[in-house]
């Protein structure tokens, strides 16, 4: 007898595919058992948005520039429950789960932590039954895959598109023209009422795709909704009339790659013309979907607010606050007082950095030249909030000049984060301290001014995806001892508290830990060829290179480790490894040379047989969410070694944490509230905090002095400028040991004693088998408020005043 899922796997292979069993290969069983999940989802999908339509429901719209959801076929089959019927059936026809599992090419539509979190909150909405539209972007190439060539980063472009993907619906009656350039002129309507017309000098079009958001075990199904832009045929006529065939030929070219390409820095890079645009085109879609959606409920527009929560992640997405503006001014005709309380009304902020490096401001000139009547529009809402200010302060003129939406020191900027800040009702950091430092620093006057609007709401990441797929024996271990209701509140977790102290069930809890290492170490031996033991100490530093998150912190320690074991071979350690893994941005020079001498430091150690293999150090190429999945499991050690005041939160802190690995790591971000609830005997912590780095830069930080005073570390930057990791090669490694003697802006210098003390007591800690077991087991129990659940649970009810939505199946099973 086969399952009713085998016979839909069959037919979506022979109907869908053209292929017949004999012949089919992994991939096209892939497709097959994807197509089979999609259709599961597909009733839930319907019956999700008829319910949504017919109640009039408050819908939260997500919107955001990147979305990195990562493989779909795993985490749809653990929320349908369908794991073991799929296992099964696949068995029968001669396949093997885990290698379809691994055939899917992942949408690496984000560059790290933000994009995640933003996949994160839909699964965590979707399950929560929350109705929600996430938009962004359908980039149709994402970020680039990382390959390392002779020590060295090399980019490769990313097709995920190259086979298709069964995972999104094309919706060509679902698009949008957006406005690009040309003139406005002011014209009185036959009412007698002044509007302003926009003469575009070109359109691009943009088509919706969706992507089924299914949540965990409830009929919710919600929807990611990307935008492809695409050339409008006709537009171009008048151009070729004029005779002007190559410039309507690079315009059409110019629209169709408004959605090529993900940028792939994590900080504005200037004068991006193209950046700019792909906001505006998605921000603007996504607007005029929403007016569609209340047009279709024949829902007024004056009650837009009640029916959407926008949510703006970072200011990727702000030009909204403008362009919702725009449309409800100049489109729908409204007064201005009353589009403007809509707006405010619908948009809240988040925020995701406090370096003034990374905070977004567009030249005036290239804004205007793009989005004339846009320009116009944030004119008249400065205008406005200068008044206000004047009213509130009067006389004081700086302060006027700080919070104006435009820079004028210099050539003038509009400054993004002032616009989504006055267009917001609610704006939140993404940590406790992170939301401080915001009220303290660059939103410091808009706090004075408007202090109910500001809040924090700390991250969390979705247990669904890191802990329950990427984990199944430690979810397994944890269903067995308190039962499976830690499954919808992570919070239940706690319960194992009492287990840590069971020495059968730390048993089993290092068992598992053990596998998941071996298994990762299998992957080490066969993409790298490097041998490591299981029984090591994994010491993982994965995350974007960047010289705050200060992976050569990390380096400078090994290489000083590396020193004493040559020095003498007696000396007795912990046997460790430390792997790293994380993208560098492909202009970013220095985070490409810190990989170089991670590579270069591996290189040594690895092939040193006088160290007789106790440590052993990797670069882990092209970290992304389908390897990440088993990186997080196989950690006993999880680096979190930011300069404090610098990460804004940080997330694989949490997805490390659920996993049981320890915490090595400074007073940043949401490290401070792991470490309370881990509690602080569970949790190794060093380094300056905040305020002491502050005061150290502003007495005059001199680092070349720290490397004086520190034999260790001395002895390491010399090793360095030696070119004992560049192949002899003195000059390589020359910029980043300048920096770091004569400027080390992220305090390296001053902080690696410190580092270097607390990493010898988590290297006694793990001499004690027991008690380290002990606190891994206590750190998974204490990770509950670090679901994503949580974190969306507190939007809803602080931000978008959102609730849940019981979707009715009924009308819909028997199809
Ligand atoms: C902006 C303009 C032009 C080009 C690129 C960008 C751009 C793109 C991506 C700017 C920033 C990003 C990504 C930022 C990011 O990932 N920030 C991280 O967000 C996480 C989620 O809140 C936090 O946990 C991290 O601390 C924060 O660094």
């Amino acid at each position: 007898m086969s399952s009713a899922f085998e016979h839909d796997v069959v037919r979506n292979l022979i109907y869908r595919q053209g292929r017949y069993p004999d012949i089919a290969t992994p991939e096209d069983w892939y497709r097959a058992l994807a197509f089979t999940v999609r259709d599961r989802m597909l009733a839930r999908w319907t019956a999700s948005i008829k319910n949504y339509a017919v109640h009039q429901v408050k819908v939260v719209c997500y919107l955001s520039a990147e979305f990195l959801i990562g493989p779909q076929l795993g985490s749809n089959l653990l929320s349908l429950d369908l794991e073991g019927e799929a296992r099964d059936a696949m068995r029968t026809l001669g396949q093997d789960l885990d290698t379809l599992l691994a055939v899917e090419e992942e949408p690496g539509l984000g560059n790290g932590g933000l994009g995640r979190l933003a996949a994160c909150y839909l699964d965590s909405l979707a399950t929560l039954e929350i109705p929600a539209i996430g938009y962004g972007i359908r980039y149709e190439f994402g970020i680039f895959d990382q390959e390392i060539v002779d020590g060295w980063q090399v980019e490769r472009t990313d097709k995920w598109l190259r086979m298709g993907t069964p995972w999104e619906i094309v919706r060509p009656d679902v698009c949008f023209c957006v406005n690009f350039g040309g003139s406005t002129q002011m014209q009185t309507d036959e009412r007698g009422r002044l509007r302003v017309q926009w003469t575009p000098a070109r359109q691009v079009k943009g088509v919706a795709y969706d992507v089924p958001v299914q949540g965990y075990r409830v009929n919710t199904c919600n929807v990611l909704r990307l935008w492809k832009s695409e050339a409008i045929e006709t537009f171009d006529l008048d151009d070729f009339n004029a005779g002007d065939y190559y410039q309507a030929v690079e315009e059409k070219m110019v629209s169709e790659t408004l959605s090529k390409i993900l940028y792939p820095n994590d900080e504005p890079e200037a004068g991006k013309r193209l950046r700019l645009a792909q906001q505006y085109f998605f921000v603007s879609c996504s607007l005029q979907d929403m007016l569609r959606l209340m047009d279709a409920s024949h829902t007024p527009v004056q009650r837009f607010a009640d029916r959407f929560a926008a949510q703006l992640n970072d200011t990727h997405p702000s030009i909204a606050v403008a362009e919702l503006m725009r449309l409800l001014v100049d489109e729908r005709l409204l007064p201005w007082e009353d589009a403007w309380i809509i707006t405010r009304r619908t948009f809240a902020y988040t925020n995701h950095t406090l370096l003034p490096e990374a905070l977004e401001t567009w030249g005036l000139p290239l804004m205007q030249s793009m989005l004339p009547r846009l320009v116009e529009i944030i004119f008249e809402i400065n205008k406005r909030l200068l008044e206000e200010v004047r009213r509130a302060y009067p006389g004081d003129e700086e302060r006027v000049a700080r919070m104006s939406l435009i820079d004028e020191q210099g050539s003038k900027r509009v400054r993004m984060a002032n616009l989504a800040t006055v267009g917001s009702h609610r704006i939140n950091g993404v940590a406790a301290l992170h939301s401080d430092l915001l009220r303290e620093t660059i939103l410091r006057d808009f706090a004075e001014m408007f202090p109910e609007r500001f809040l924090n709401v700390t991250n969390g990441v979705t247990p669904r995806r890191f802990l329950m797929l990427s984990n199944p024996s430690l979810a397994e271990l944890i269903d067995k001892a308190i039962g499976l209701a830690w499954r919808t509140d992570l919070t239940r977790l706690e319960a194992l508290t009492a287990h840590a102290e069971d020495p059968a069930f730390r048993k089993a809890w290092r068992a598992i830990k053990r596998e998941n290492k071996a298994v990762l170490a299998d992957r080490i031996q066969q993409r790298l060829g490097i041998a490591v033991s299981p029984d090591m100490l994994f010491d993982i530093q994965v995350k974007r290179i960047h010289e705050y998150k200060r992976q050569h912190l990390n380096v400078l320690y090994i290489i000083s480790l590396y020193r004493r074991l040559c020095r003498d071979p007696s000396v007795k350690i912990a046997p460790r490894c430390f792997i790293f893994g994380g993208k560098a941005a492909p202009g970013y020079t220095m985070a490409k040379l810190m990989i170089r001498l991670i590579t270069g430091v591996a290189e040594v150690v690895n092939n040193d047989p006088a160290i007789n293999h106790r440590i052993k150090v990797l670069f882990w190429p092209d970290f992304n969410v389908q390897n990440a999945q088993t990186i997080y499991p196989a950690a006993d050690l999880s680096e979190q070694i930011s300069l404090a005041g610098k990460e804004a939160s940080g997330t694989g802190n949490m997805k490390f944490m659920m996993n049981g690995a320890l915490t090595i790591g400074t007073l940043d971000g949401a490290n401070i509230e792991i470490r309370q609830q881990a509690g602080e005997e569970n949790f190794f912590l060093f380094g300056m905090n905040a305020e002491q780095a502050e005061a150290l830069k502003s007495k005059g930080y001199q680092p070349a002095g720290y490397a004086e005073e520190n034999v260790d570390l001395r002895d390491a930057l010399e090793q360095i400028d030696q070119g004992r990791f560049s192949r002899g090669n003195r000059e390589m490694f020359r910029p980043l040991l300048d920096n770091l003697l004569y400027d080390d802006p992220f305090l390296v210098l001053a902080d690696f004693a410190d580092y270097a003390a607390c990493q010898q007591r988590v290297n006694d800690a793990w001499h004690d088998e027991e008690q380290w077991t002990r606190m891994s087991i206590l750190n998974t129990a204490r990770s509950g408020m670090f679901s994503a659940d949580r974190a969306i649970k507190e939007y809803c009810e602080r931000i978008w005043q959102a609730t849940p939505e019981d979707i009715d199946l009924t009308d819909f099973e028997d199809l």
